[in-house]
């Protein structure tokens, strides 16, 4: 089974992956590529937004719950497929996490294509976000130290989103991936929770997986989806460890609040996603699915804060 967040374009990728046998990282990497590579998504991948100063700054992270290994990168700024880069640091590296400068050149040295991730029309985008922002084009616009909370938050709610996939195979494998461009605007250098191992994506075969999408510096405080995957352990219900995490969030002083969503799966596969919006969905496809479906998910509405 393969179970996606915001973009569902990549699941049937990801189960011809398990169809043939394949393994759940194999399925998770193929899953999320389908979206970093479509030019017409602006908060994954190619053609992402960027941040304050117009780079494309991309996180991903990918954990095998078998083995609880783990690869993360943050702030790559020329391949556009940053999950399989996160694959490779877990696969090559003694490592967990690359940024900048050395994620960009461990991704050349295993070979991955250099490209602009900046396309014209995402370009043209960013010079008019700055106008609205600053009053001026140009990155000489942008204020000193003065008004950094304001201006980076004024844009809590442009356009963001991340491609969440989980897979779990018929022998109890468990994998969970994310990947995006993050807070379109950013300020430059900004992690977050999708290549944080325990904030947006965490799996550990023995009891399930989660992921997250929405405002990461949230996630990232809560250690959400390892805290969902911790209370799995505790022996909670799949709606319950969701609802715990998605709680320990809506209570965290922000000025910045916004929202976050969670989906899931435990070791027996049942699934779930978690919103504090309403009308959202998570996508899944099962061995047994001629096609993926939807299934609404839980409204969390109960457990928001007041006046949030
Ligand atoms: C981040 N969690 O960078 C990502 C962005 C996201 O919906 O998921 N937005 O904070």
């Amino acid at each position: 089974m393969i179970l996606v967040s915001n973009f569902p374009t990549g699941l049937v990728e990801g189960m011809a992956v398990l169809r043939k046998g394949g393994s759940c990282l194999d399925a998770v990497e193929a899953a999320i590529r389908v979206t970093e590579d479509d030019p017409n998504e602006h908060s994954v991948g190619y053609s992402g937004y960027p941040n304050l100063l117009g780079q494309v700054e991309l996180d991903a992270c990918i954990m095998d719950g078998t083995t609880l290994e783990a690869g993360a990168v943050a702030g790559l700024s020329w391949c556009r497929n940053p999950i399989s880069v996160a694959r490779k640091v877990m696969e090559e590296l003694p490592h967990v996490l690359l940024v900048g400068e050395g994620a960009d050149r461990f991704a050349k040295e295993m070979g991955f294509p250099r490209q602009s991730l900046l396309t014209p029309e995402i370009r043209a985008a960013w010079r008019k976000r700055l106008v609205e922002l600053v009053g001026r084009d140009g990155v000489a616009g942008l204020p000193r130290r003065r008004n950094l909370r304001s201006l980076v938050g004024a844009s809590t709610k442009a356009a963001h989103d991340t491609v969440n996939v989980l897979a779990v195979d018929r022998g109890g494998a468990i994998v969970a991936g994310v990947s995006t461009s993050g807070w379109a605007w950013k300020y430059p250098g900004r992690v977050g929770d999708s290549a944080v191992i325990g904030a947006g994506g965490y799996a550990d075969s023995r009891y399930g997986a989660a992921a997250c999408t929405g405002r990461g510096e949230m996630a990232i405080r809560a250690c959400a989806s390892k805290t969902v995957v911790a209370n799995l352990k505790a022996g909670m219900s799949l709606r319950d460890a969701c609802a715990e995490a998605m709680k320990d969030m809506a209570a965290l002083p922000d000025k910045n609040f916004s929202w976050v969503d969670i989906i899931a799966v435990d070791r027996t596969g049942n699934l779930i996603g978690c919103s504090w919006k309403p009308d959202r969905v998570v996508h899944y496809f099962t061995e047994t699915m001629k096609a993926p479906g939807t299934l609404p998910m839980v409204t969390l509405e109960c457990i928001r804060p007041a006046g949030r």
